[in-house]
Protein backbone atom coordinates (compact mmCIF):
# COMPACT_ATOMS: atom_id res chain seq x y z
CA UNK A 1 0.00 0.00 0.00
CA UNK A 2 1.30 3.38 -1.16
CA UNK A 3 0.98 5.15 2.21
CA UNK A 4 1.47 8.91 0.47
CA UNK A 5 -0.12 8.41 -2.24
CA UNK A 6 2.53 9.66 -4.44
CA UNK A 7 3.00 6.61 -5.96
CA UNK A 8 -0.48 7.00 -7.94
CA UNK A 9 0.05 10.35 -8.98
CA UNK A 10 2.84 9.82 -11.30
CA UNK A 11 1.01 12.28 -13.65
CA UNK A 12 1.47 12.29 -17.52
CA UNK A 13 1.03 16.46 -17.67
CA UNK A 14 -0.70 18.26 -20.29
CA UNK A 15 -1.47 20.63 -22.09
CA UNK A 16 1.30 23.42 -23.73
CA UNK A 17 1.33 23.31 -27.67
CA UNK A 18 3.86 20.49 -28.53
CA UNK A 19 5.26 22.80 -31.35
CA UNK A 20 5.95 25.63 -29.16
CA UNK A 21 8.91 24.25 -28.58
CA UNK A 22 9.99 23.86 -31.94
CA UNK A 23 8.99 28.05 -32.63
CA UNK A 24 11.30 29.09 -29.74
CA UNK A 25 14.30 27.09 -30.99
CA UNK A 26 14.00 29.69 -33.81
CA UNK A 27 14.25 32.65 -32.01
CA UNK A 28 17.27 32.07 -29.08
CA UNK A 29 15.95 35.46 -27.66
CA UNK A 30 12.90 33.23 -26.42
CA UNK A 31 14.43 30.09 -24.87
CA UNK A 32 14.82 31.61 -21.43
CA UNK A 33 11.04 30.52 -21.72
CA UNK A 34 12.43 26.86 -21.14
CA UNK A 35 13.65 27.71 -18.03
CA UNK A 36 9.98 27.86 -16.32
CA UNK A 37 9.21 25.84 -13.57
CA UNK A 38 5.41 25.92 -14.52
CA UNK A 39 3.85 24.43 -16.34
CA UNK A 40 5.15 21.44 -16.74
CA UNK A 41 6.34 20.21 -20.22
CA UNK A 42 3.94 18.57 -21.83
CA UNK A 43 3.70 15.39 -21.54
CA UNK A 44 6.27 15.57 -18.35
CA UNK A 45 6.36 12.59 -15.99
CA UNK A 46 6.85 13.11 -12.07
CA UNK A 47 9.25 10.68 -10.40
CA UNK A 48 8.11 10.33 -6.65
CA UNK A 49 11.32 10.89 -4.37
CA UNK A 50 12.47 7.23 -2.40
CA UNK A 51 12.24 9.37 0.85
CA UNK A 52 9.31 10.26 1.41
CA UNK A 53 8.51 12.05 5.07
CA UNK A 54 7.41 9.82 7.92
CA UNK A 55 3.68 10.28 8.73
CA UNK A 56 2.28 13.13 10.60
CA UNK A 57 2.25 12.16 14.73
CA UNK A 58 0.23 15.43 15.39
CA UNK A 59 -2.23 15.90 12.79
CA UNK A 60 -4.21 18.32 15.25
CA UNK A 61 -0.93 20.82 15.52
CA UNK A 62 0.07 20.44 11.63
CA UNK A 63 -1.50 19.95 8.81
CA UNK A 64 -1.78 19.90 4.79
CA UNK A 65 1.82 19.99 4.95
CA UNK A 66 3.30 20.00 0.87
CA UNK A 67 4.25 16.85 -0.61
CA UNK A 68 7.23 18.66 -2.98
CA UNK A 69 6.54 16.72 -6.26
CA UNK A 70 3.14 18.28 -6.24
CA UNK A 71 4.79 21.78 -6.07
CA UNK A 72 2.52 23.02 -10.15
CA UNK A 73 2.27 26.59 -8.73
CA UNK A 74 4.52 29.83 -8.17
CA UNK A 75 1.48 30.29 -5.46
CA UNK A 76 0.47 28.23 -3.07
CA UNK A 77 -3.41 27.49 -3.13
CA UNK A 78 -4.92 28.47 0.62
CA UNK A 79 -6.59 25.26 0.75
CA UNK A 80 -3.52 23.76 0.02
CA UNK A 81 -0.99 25.36 2.33
CA UNK A 82 0.26 24.05 5.84
CA UNK A 83 -1.05 24.87 8.40
CA UNK A 84 0.56 24.98 12.18
CA UNK A 85 -2.05 25.80 15.11
CA UNK A 86 -0.40 24.74 18.57
CA UNK A 87 -3.41 25.55 20.72
CA UNK A 88 -6.11 24.52 17.56
CA UNK A 89 -8.28 26.91 15.64
CA UNK A 90 -10.32 29.24 17.67
CA UNK A 91 -13.33 30.59 17.06
CA UNK A 92 -13.27 34.26 16.09
CA UNK A 93 -16.61 35.96 15.29
CA UNK A 94 -15.25 38.73 13.00
CA UNK A 95 -18.32 41.09 13.47
CA UNK A 96 -17.69 41.19 17.73
CA UNK A 97 -13.76 40.90 16.71
CA UNK A 98 -11.58 44.07 17.78
CA UNK A 99 -7.58 44.50 17.54
CA UNK A 100 -6.65 46.48 20.42
CA UNK A 101 -3.39 48.00 20.36
CA UNK A 102 -2.64 49.28 23.59
CA UNK A 103 0.37 48.82 26.47
CA UNK A 104 3.05 51.76 26.56
CA UNK A 105 1.52 54.14 23.93
CA UNK A 106 -0.20 57.21 23.85
CA UNK A 107 -3.42 56.50 22.38
CA UNK A 108 -4.79 52.68 23.07
CA UNK A 109 -6.95 51.92 19.84
CA UNK A 110 -9.75 49.53 18.94
CA UNK A 111 -10.10 48.81 15.40
CA UNK A 112 -12.75 46.88 13.92
CA UNK A 113 -12.18 44.88 10.31
CA UNK A 114 -13.75 47.22 8.31
CA UNK A 115 -11.51 49.98 9.73
CA UNK A 116 -8.35 48.27 8.92
CA UNK A 117 -9.70 47.53 5.64
CA UNK A 118 -10.64 51.17 5.31
CA UNK A 119 -6.72 51.85 5.73
CA UNK A 120 -3.92 52.29 2.82
CA UNK A 121 -3.65 48.21 0.90
CA UNK A 122 -0.34 46.82 0.95
CA UNK A 123 0.33 43.41 -0.59
CA UNK A 124 3.72 41.25 -0.70
CA UNK A 125 4.20 37.79 -1.97
CA UNK A 126 6.27 35.95 0.82
CA UNK A 127 6.93 32.46 1.60
CA UNK A 128 6.01 31.52 4.92
CA UNK A 129 8.12 28.39 6.39
CA UNK A 130 7.77 26.92 9.76
CA UNK A 131 11.49 27.02 11.41
CA UNK A 132 11.12 23.62 12.18
CA UNK A 133 11.18 22.45 8.49
CA UNK A 134 13.34 20.01 7.79
CA UNK A 135 14.20 19.60 11.37
CA UNK A 136 11.74 16.33 11.94
CA UNK A 137 11.51 13.02 10.33
CA UNK A 138 7.90 14.01 8.88
CA UNK A 139 8.28 17.39 8.56
CA UNK A 140 9.35 18.34 5.36
CA UNK A 141 6.29 20.39 3.39
CA UNK A 142 5.81 23.41 6.44
CA UNK A 143 6.26 25.64 3.64
CA UNK A 144 4.61 27.51 1.36
CA UNK A 145 4.33 30.91 -0.80
CA UNK A 146 1.37 32.96 -0.82
CA UNK A 147 0.40 36.65 -2.38
CA UNK A 148 -0.34 38.76 1.54
CA UNK A 149 -2.71 41.49 1.58
CA UNK A 150 -3.56 43.63 4.85
CA UNK A 151 -2.50 47.32 6.32
CA UNK A 152 1.25 48.42 7.13
CA UNK A 153 1.33 47.89 10.99
CA UNK A 154 4.08 50.69 11.22
CA UNK A 155 1.77 53.62 10.30
CA UNK A 156 -0.72 52.14 13.32
CA UNK A 157 1.68 51.84 15.71
CA UNK A 158 2.30 55.63 15.04
CA UNK A 159 -1.03 57.14 15.44
CA UNK A 160 -1.13 55.18 18.73
CA UNK A 161 1.77 56.83 19.95
CA UNK A 162 4.67 54.44 21.30
CA UNK A 163 6.14 55.76 24.51
CA UNK A 164 9.86 56.55 25.05
CA UNK A 165 10.41 53.22 27.14
CA UNK A 166 7.94 51.09 25.03
CA UNK A 167 10.95 48.35 23.50
CA UNK A 168 8.71 45.41 22.97
CA UNK A 169 5.52 44.90 21.04
CA UNK A 170 3.53 41.87 21.79
CA UNK A 171 1.41 39.75 19.02
CA UNK A 172 -1.39 38.15 21.20
CA UNK A 173 -3.59 35.46 19.82
CA UNK A 174 -7.18 34.52 20.06
CA UNK A 175 -6.21 30.79 20.76
CA UNK A 176 -5.31 29.62 24.36
CA UNK A 177 -4.54 26.36 25.88
CA UNK A 178 -2.66 24.70 28.83
CA UNK A 179 0.70 25.08 29.65
CA UNK A 180 2.94 23.78 32.76
CA UNK A 181 5.42 25.73 34.61
CA UNK A 182 6.97 23.51 37.26
CA UNK A 183 4.14 22.95 39.69
CA UNK A 184 1.88 26.07 38.29
CA UNK A 185 -0.83 24.96 35.43
CA UNK A 186 -2.07 28.44 33.58
CA UNK A 187 -4.19 28.68 30.17
CA UNK A 188 -2.00 30.90 27.54
CA UNK A 189 -2.86 32.50 24.52
CA UNK A 190 -0.51 32.16 21.81
CA UNK A 191 2.33 35.25 21.87
CA UNK A 192 5.28 36.73 19.95
CA UNK A 193 7.60 39.74 20.86
CA UNK A 194 9.11 41.49 18.64
CA UNK A 195 11.55 45.15 19.40
CA UNK A 196 9.89 48.73 18.72
CA UNK A 197 12.37 48.78 16.02
CA UNK A 198 11.62 45.28 14.24
CA UNK A 199 7.91 45.89 14.50
CA UNK A 200 8.68 49.67 12.69
CA UNK A 201 9.78 47.54 9.61
CA UNK A 202 7.36 48.90 6.56
CA UNK A 203 7.02 45.25 5.09
CA UNK A 204 5.17 44.17 8.32
CA UNK A 205 1.44 43.61 7.12
CA UNK A 206 -1.72 43.18 9.53
CA UNK A 207 -3.10 40.79 7.17
CA UNK A 208 -6.90 40.33 6.21
CA UNK A 209 -6.14 38.63 2.70
CA UNK A 210 -4.57 35.53 1.20
CA UNK A 211 -4.03 35.06 -2.82
CA UNK A 212 -6.81 37.35 -3.55
CA UNK A 213 -9.56 35.71 -1.13
CA UNK A 214 -10.63 37.26 2.49
CA UNK A 215 -7.85 35.34 4.96
CA UNK A 216 -9.32 31.56 5.80
CA UNK A 217 -9.84 30.60 9.19
CA UNK A 218 -7.11 28.07 9.58
CA UNK A 219 -4.58 30.59 8.14
CA UNK A 220 -5.92 33.17 10.88
CA UNK A 221 -8.90 35.14 9.57
CA UNK A 222 -9.96 37.84 10.91
CA UNK A 223 -6.45 39.10 10.87
CA UNK A 224 -3.21 37.84 11.24
CA UNK A 225 0.52 39.42 11.66
CA UNK A 226 2.40 38.59 8.17
CA UNK A 227 6.40 38.85 8.99
CA UNK A 228 8.12 39.05 5.75
CA UNK A 229 11.63 37.53 5.93
CA UNK A 230 10.52 36.05 9.36
CA UNK A 231 10.19 32.29 10.25
CA UNK A 232 6.68 31.35 10.42
CA UNK A 233 6.27 31.07 14.01
CA UNK A 234 6.61 35.28 14.11
CA UNK A 235 3.77 35.89 12.08
CA UNK A 236 0.76 35.38 14.49
CA UNK A 237 -2.80 33.84 13.50
CA UNK A 238 -5.79 35.12 14.89
CA UNK A 239 -4.59 38.23 16.10
CA UNK A 240 -6.24 40.17 18.97
CA UNK A 241 -4.49 42.79 20.61
CA UNK A 242 -0.95 44.39 20.02
CA UNK A 243 0.49 45.87 23.30
CA UNK A 244 3.53 47.67 24.18
CA UNK A 245 6.06 46.49 26.79
CA UNK A 246 9.38 47.43 28.40
CA UNK A 247 10.38 43.51 28.35
CA UNK A 248 10.36 41.32 26.14
CA UNK A 249 7.93 38.62 26.50
CA UNK A 250 9.79 35.14 27.72
CA UNK A 251 6.58 33.04 26.99
CA UNK A 252 6.39 29.29 25.49
CA UNK A 253 7.11 30.52 22.04
CA UNK A 254 9.98 33.08 22.80
CA UNK A 255 11.63 31.27 24.82
CA UNK A 256 11.09 27.45 25.43
CA UNK A 257 9.95 26.04 22.09
CA UNK A 258 11.54 28.14 19.07
CA UNK A 259 15.08 28.10 20.99
CA UNK A 260 17.73 26.99 19.25
CA UNK A 261 20.44 25.54 21.40
CA UNK A 262 24.43 25.64 19.73
CA UNK A 263 27.94 24.92 21.04
CA UNK A 264 29.89 28.26 20.12
CA UNK A 265 34.26 27.30 19.87
CA UNK A 266 35.83 27.40 23.62
CA UNK A 267 35.54 31.06 24.89
CA UNK A 268 39.24 32.72 25.46
CA UNK A 269 37.57 35.34 28.44
CA UNK A 270 38.94 34.77 31.92
CA UNK A 271 37.92 31.96 33.50
CA UNK A 272 36.14 30.49 30.28
CA UNK A 273 38.91 29.56 28.50
CA UNK A 274 39.22 25.83 27.42
CA UNK A 275 35.24 25.71 27.96
CA UNK A 276 32.80 25.73 24.91
CA UNK A 277 30.00 28.00 25.50
CA UNK A 278 26.58 27.24 25.24
CA UNK A 279 24.01 29.36 23.43
CA UNK A 280 20.13 29.86 23.26
CA UNK A 281 18.45 32.08 20.64
CA UNK A 282 15.06 32.63 20.08
CA UNK A 283 14.15 32.15 16.32
CA UNK A 284 13.45 35.20 14.14
CA UNK A 285 14.60 36.17 10.82
CA UNK A 286 14.52 33.34 7.59
CA UNK A 287 17.62 31.74 7.08
CA UNK A 288 19.15 31.23 3.50
CA UNK A 289 17.77 27.61 1.95
CA UNK A 290 16.69 25.37 -1.09
CA UNK A 291 15.19 22.12 -1.66
CA UNK A 292 14.98 19.58 -4.63
CA UNK A 293 10.92 19.44 -5.96
CA UNK A 294 10.72 17.10 -8.30
CA UNK A 295 12.53 15.08 -11.01
CA UNK A 296 10.82 15.25 -14.14
CA UNK A 297 10.88 13.58 -17.41
CA UNK A 298 9.97 15.01 -20.52
CA UNK A 299 8.09 13.00 -23.25
CA UNK A 300 11.52 13.59 -25.23
CA UNK A 301 13.18 11.40 -22.64
CA UNK A 302 15.39 14.00 -21.08
CA UNK A 303 14.55 14.58 -17.54
CA UNK A 304 15.01 17.78 -15.08
CA UNK A 305 15.58 18.77 -11.84
CA UNK A 306 12.65 21.55 -10.39
CA UNK A 307 13.26 23.31 -7.01
CA UNK A 308 12.77 26.23 -4.89
CA UNK A 309 14.79 28.55 -2.97
CA UNK A 310 14.04 31.27 -0.15
CA UNK A 311 15.07 33.03 3.13
CA UNK A 312 16.91 35.75 1.14
CA UNK A 313 17.45 37.19 -2.20
CA UNK A 314 18.90 34.43 -4.26
CA UNK A 315 21.72 35.12 -6.96
CA UNK A 316 22.27 31.30 -7.34
CA UNK A 317 20.87 28.18 -6.78
CA UNK A 318 23.32 24.99 -8.22
CA UNK A 319 22.45 21.29 -8.54
CA UNK A 320 24.73 18.18 -7.34
CA UNK A 321 24.26 14.78 -8.43
CA UNK A 322 25.58 11.48 -6.03
CA UNK A 323 28.16 13.83 -4.53
CA UNK A 324 29.68 15.07 -7.94
CA UNK A 325 30.76 18.64 -8.96
CA UNK A 326 28.03 21.46 -8.25
CA UNK A 327 26.25 22.50 -11.50
CA UNK A 328 24.39 25.32 -12.47
CA UNK A 329 20.16 25.26 -11.87
CA UNK A 330 18.35 28.28 -13.99
CA UNK A 331 15.91 30.84 -11.89
CA UNK A 332 12.91 30.86 -13.71
CA UNK A 333 11.76 34.21 -13.86
CA UNK A 334 8.40 33.73 -15.59
CA UNK A 335 6.54 34.90 -12.77
CA UNK A 336 7.74 38.42 -12.22
CA UNK A 337 4.45 39.58 -10.57
CA UNK A 338 5.26 37.37 -7.45
CA UNK A 339 9.11 37.53 -7.77
CA UNK A 340 9.17 39.50 -4.40
CA UNK A 341 11.95 40.21 -1.98
CA UNK A 342 10.67 38.03 0.60
CA UNK A 343 9.30 35.54 -2.04
CA UNK A 344 10.97 31.95 -3.18
CA UNK A 345 12.65 31.47 -6.26
CA UNK A 346 12.02 28.49 -8.45
CA UNK A 347 14.28 27.07 -10.43
CA UNK A 348 15.37 24.16 -13.16
CA UNK A 349 18.27 21.79 -13.67
CA UNK A 350 18.66 19.88 -17.07
CA UNK A 351 19.90 16.40 -15.84
CA UNK A 352 20.22 15.09 -19.63
CA UNK A 353 19.14 11.15 -19.73
CA UNK A 354 20.62 9.46 -16.96
CA UNK A 355 21.93 5.94 -15.87
CA UNK A 356 19.47 3.68 -14.77
CA UNK A 357 19.40 3.05 -10.68
CA UNK A 358 19.23 5.10 -7.68
CA UNK A 359 20.94 8.74 -7.76
CA UNK A 360 21.03 11.40 -5.05
CA UNK A 361 19.95 15.25 -5.86
CA UNK A 362 21.16 17.99 -3.86
CA UNK A 363 20.81 21.43 -4.08
CA UNK A 364 22.52 24.49 -2.57
CA UNK A 365 21.30 28.34 -3.14
CA UNK A 366 23.43 31.20 -2.67
CA UNK A 367 21.89 34.66 -1.48
CA UNK A 368 22.75 37.95 -3.08
CA UNK A 369 25.78 38.97 -0.27
CA UNK A 370 27.34 36.00 -0.86
CA UNK A 371 26.02 33.83 1.80
CA UNK A 372 26.06 29.85 0.77
CA UNK A 373 23.54 27.38 1.90
CA UNK A 374 25.48 25.06 4.60
CA UNK A 375 26.29 21.65 3.81
CA UNK A 376 24.86 19.44 6.78
CA UNK A 377 28.77 19.17 8.34
CA UNK A 378 28.79 23.19 8.16
CA UNK A 379 29.91 23.71 11.62
CA UNK A 380 27.66 26.13 12.89
CA UNK A 381 24.67 23.31 11.31
CA UNK A 382 26.66 20.57 13.27
CA UNK A 383 26.74 22.43 16.18
CA UNK A 384 23.06 23.33 16.40
CA UNK A 385 21.23 20.53 19.21
CA UNK A 386 17.90 21.16 18.05
CA UNK A 387 15.82 20.81 15.47
CA UNK A 388 14.91 24.63 14.56
CA UNK A 389 16.24 26.61 11.65
CA UNK A 390 17.29 23.51 9.84
CA UNK A 391 18.28 25.47 6.57
CA UNK A 392 21.31 22.48 5.32
CA UNK A 393 21.71 21.54 1.94
CA UNK A 394 19.14 18.62 1.43
CA UNK A 395 19.66 15.64 -0.70
CA UNK A 396 16.54 13.48 -1.79
CA UNK A 397 16.68 10.50 -3.58
CA UNK A 398 15.33 9.05 -7.11
CA UNK A 399 15.20 5.69 -8.56
CA UNK A 400 15.50 6.03 -12.51
CA UNK A 401 13.95 2.96 -14.18
CA UNK A 402 15.72 0.93 -16.37
CA UNK A 403 13.00 1.36 -18.73
CA UNK A 404 13.03 4.93 -18.97
CA UNK A 405 16.48 5.68 -19.46
CA UNK A 406 16.57 5.77 -23.62
CA UNK A 407 14.79 8.68 -25.53
CA UNK A 408 11.39 8.74 -25.69
CA UNK A 409 10.67 7.60 -29.31
CA UNK A 410 12.00 4.10 -28.17
CA UNK A 411 11.25 4.32 -24.71
CA UNK A 412 9.04 1.45 -23.27
CA UNK A 413 6.59 2.70 -21.29
CA UNK A 414 5.71 -0.33 -18.71
CA UNK A 415 2.10 0.58 -18.50
CA UNK A 416 0.23 -0.70 -15.35
N1 LIG B 1 -2.16 32.43 16.95
C1 LIG B 1 -1.25 31.58 16.43
N2 LIG B 1 -0.43 32.04 15.46
C2 LIG B 1 0.49 31.21 14.91
C3 LIG B 1 0.63 29.87 15.35
C4 LIG B 1 -0.24 29.42 16.37
O1 LIG B 1 -0.20 28.26 16.80
N3 LIG B 1 -1.18 30.30 16.88
N4 LIG B 1 1.61 29.07 14.80
C5 LIG B 1 2.76 29.77 14.20
C6 LIG B 1 3.65 28.89 13.48
S1 LIG B 1 4.69 27.98 14.41
C7 LIG B 1 3.70 28.89 12.10
S2 LIG B 1 4.86 27.95 11.28
C8 LIG B 1 2.76 29.70 11.30
C9 LIG B 1 2.06 28.88 10.25
O2 LIG B 1 1.16 29.69 9.53
P1 LIG B 1 0.04 28.99 8.64
O3 LIG B 1 -0.72 28.05 9.54
O4 LIG B 1 -0.82 30.05 8.06
O5 LIG B 1 0.80 28.25 7.56
O6 LIG B 1 1.78 30.33 12.11
C10 LIG B 1 2.30 30.90 13.29
N5 LIG B 1 1.28 31.70 13.92
MO1 LIG C 1 6.23 26.98 13.04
Amino acid sequence: MDRTGIGRRIVMAQGGAAAAGLVLLRFPGLAEAFARAFPSRPGEQVLPWLDQPAANPVPQVVGDLLRWEELSSFLTPAERFFTVAHYGQPQVDAQAWRLEVGGLVERPLALTLDALRARPRQEVPFTLECSGNHGLPFLHGAIGTARWAGTPLAPLLAEAGVLERGSEVIFWGADAGEEVLGDITVTQHFARSMSVADAGDPALLLCYEMNGQPLPAKHGAPVRLIAPGWYGVANVKWLTRIEVRDTRLQNRFMARDYVTLRQEPAGSAPGQAGQPTWVETSVGRALLKSAPAFVGRAASGSYRVVGAAWGAPIARVEVQIDGGAWLPATIDHSDPAEEGEFSWRLWSHEWGIPTAGEHRVTSRATAADGRVQPAPDDPWLASKRTYYESNGQITRRVNIPVSMTAPASTAVFAGK
